[in-house]
């Protein structure tokens, strides 16, 4: 598997270099909104440790990614008014994975309404 590179996007984003509209931060986890949104409210969890996808990422960071996420979905449901949440996650570009820092989309669904592709 190709090495972690720090200039990916996302690094970029936890370093400050580019925007993001960020939902919530902590010491080891951040969660902004998607900049080509699959539905209204649709944020990508992301560690701040790097790694590049589920197959290099440290288990516990992987446990603390999936604690955020959902703590997210849990507030969309309220926020959105929600009526289910859709969770995904790409590895490697075989997986559909297009930029390489492990992030989890997290994605407010709604009865009858179909997900932009
Ligand atoms: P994937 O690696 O297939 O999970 O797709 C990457 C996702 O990241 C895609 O939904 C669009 C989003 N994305 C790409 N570039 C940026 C960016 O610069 N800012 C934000 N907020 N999202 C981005």
């Amino acid at each position: 598997m190709t090495a972690y590179d720090p200039n990916n996007i996302f690094a970029k984003i936890l370093r400050g270099e580019l925007p993001a509209h960020r939902v919530y931060e902590d010491d080891r986890a951040l969660a902004f909104l998607d900049i080509m949104p699959r539905a209204p409210g649709h944020t990508l969890v992301i560690p701040k440790n790097p790694a590049r996808n589920i197959l290099d990422i440290d288990a516990d960071d992987l446990g603390y990614v999936a604690t955020i996420a959902q703590r997210i979905a849990r507030a969309q449901m309220q926020a959105f008014g929600a009526d289910g949440i859709t969770v995904q996650q790409f590895n490697e570009s075989a997986g559909g994975q297009v930029v390489f820092h492990l992030h989890v989309h997290v994605i407010p669904r709604h009865d009858g309404v179909a997900m932009k592709p």
